[in-house]
């Protein structure tokens, strides 16, 4: 049956394409879950579920130090932000793509400010904390959004080993 495969793999064709709308909305979904749910790279954590407390440095010269953290999938990362530099700063997690997404709103919006679990904002010589645990063994960006710092250089990522 010479022809026998062609409309076999035209519906195979079709599968895979409504799979990849399907899957695709499912991130878009997670991307914008923000708030209090799960995303793509994790979740709020819960102060007394701590595992580890890391301190990073908003530092002079557009840097965050340490830039490379890992972690482990399922660890709760308290991450201590220290602004030593003098101007204001801010620390977002998400994936590269929300992360570039949200640049370029605040390119448009420089002064927005935000109230959201997975981001703070530091004014020179202020020091604050964020609570996240990381759910999934995926790389997590993390960044400083102000116009011109990202560009700078800005920016760091937390490594999720599976276990
Ligand atoms: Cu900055």
């Amino acid at each position: 049956m010479k022809f026998s495969k062609l409309p076999f793999s035209k519906s195979s064709t079709l599968v895979a394409i409504a799979l990849l709308a399907a899957s695709s909305a499912a991130s878009a979904a997670g991307a914008h879950g923000g708030g209090h749910g799960e995303s793509s790279i994790g979740k709020p954590g819960v102060a007394a579920k701590v595992n580890r407390t890391i301190q990073v440095e908003m530092a002079n010269g557009m840097r965050f130090k340490p830039s490379a953290i890992h972690a482990k999938k399922g660890e709760t990362i308290r991450f201590v932000l220290k602004n030593t530099d003098g101007v204001k700063h801010e620390f977002s997690l998400g994936t590269e793509q929300e992360l570039l997404d949200h640049y370029e709103v605040m390119k448009k919006f420089p002064d927005m400010e935000h109230d959201e679990p997975n981001k703070i904002s530091l004014a020179p010589g202020k020091q604050g904390e964020i609570i996240w645990q990381f759910t999934k063994a995926v790389d997590v960006d993390f960044a400083c959004l102000h116009p011109g710092h990202f560009d700078a250089g800005m920016k760091g990522q937390v490594k999720v080993a599976a276990k």
